[in-house]
């Protein structure tokens, strides 16, 4: 298997040492949990051009075709600090993405709680982080990113369940998917400190997909849980839906699904 030197000018300008890269595997974040459980240090890296078996949540698909994307798995050994605030770090992935899109290409991206990153609403980016215990003891989370790029990288529209998009569809600029990744991982660690502040917060309500709008809230199951107007986060990071009769929901990221309530016609 060949690194592309590409990638590996990026881990070197990085400073990150632990790294992988795969032209095919089953799914990144397969890998990164394996390592993890055996010494992969903080802010170990696995990249792949094209997964088999890429993981979304509750047991579905991520699809990254090859050439076209980037999935990435990063390694965290939380600090003690951080294990207060594990579920900031999907949201971590979601901003530090946001961030890159409007700064490097000027496209407004939005976060659709928990974990995904939108472009006029449909899916460009998604996130799945997963947790590994020893015991009652936290080993550590791989933070798992699925970024489409090209227009290759689109699956089949029947086995979508969200409408998706790419990043190259909204810019002229050419996009390279090492320069993004570089710019990606930066972000990521610059806002990876302050995932406690109102900063933090405030970036990432800016950027929430459909606040004010009519949303309902779905669970694993499908069976509606929650109907409302999306309000915003609170500072736990919940997301608070306003019920008909004026009443403050909070649901906390977990098996539920958050959906726009289509308009009528
Ligand atoms: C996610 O799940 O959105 C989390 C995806 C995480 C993928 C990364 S890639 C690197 C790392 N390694 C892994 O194995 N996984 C992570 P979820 O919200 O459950 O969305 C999954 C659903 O999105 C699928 O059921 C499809 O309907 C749809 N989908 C699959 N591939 C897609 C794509 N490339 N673009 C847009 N939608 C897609």
């Amino acid at each position: 298997m060949m690194i592309p030197s590409d990638f590996r000018a990026v881990m070197h300008r990085l400073n990150i040492e632990d790294y992988q890269y795969f032209d095919s595997v089953g799914s990144t974040n397969q890998v990164a949990i394996e390592w993890l459980e055996d010494s992969a240090p903080d802010f170990a890296i696995v990249f792949a051009d094209h997964q088999s078996n890429g993981r979304g949540r509750f047991d579905r698909q991520w699809v990254t075709q090859p050439k076209s994307a980037i999935a990435l798995s990063i390694i965290i050994r939380p600090t003690h600090e951080e294990q207060q605030k594990l579920s900031f770090f999907s949201p971590l992935a979601a901003v530090a993405l946001a961030e890159v899109l409007e700064n490097s290409w000027q496209i407004t991206a939005e976060i659709k709680w928990p974990n995904d990153v939108l472009i006029q609403k449909k899916k460009t980016s998604g996130i799945l982080t997963e947790a590994i215990w020893k015991g009652d003891q936290l080993a550590g989370i791989v933070v798992g990113i699925g970024i489409n790029v090209l227009a290759s990288s689109i699956p089949p529209q029947d086995t979508l369940n969200f409408p998706a998009t790419y990043l190259q569809a909204h810019t002229q600029a050419n996009i390279d998917r090492f320069a993004l990744l570089e710019q990606f991982l930066t972000s990521f660690s610059q806002w990876r400190p302050f995932i406690h502040s109102e900063d933090f917060l405030n970036y990432w309500t800016n950027r929430l997909a459909f606040q004010g709008e009519k949303v309902y809230i779905k669970q694993k199951d499908g069976n509606i849980q929650l109907a409302g107007t999306l309000k915003g986060i609170n500072k736990h990071g919940d997301l608070e839906i306003v019920s008909d009769d004026n009443l403050v929901h909070s649901v906390s990221a977990g098996d539920v699904h958050l959906r726009p309530v289509e308009p009528e016609n």
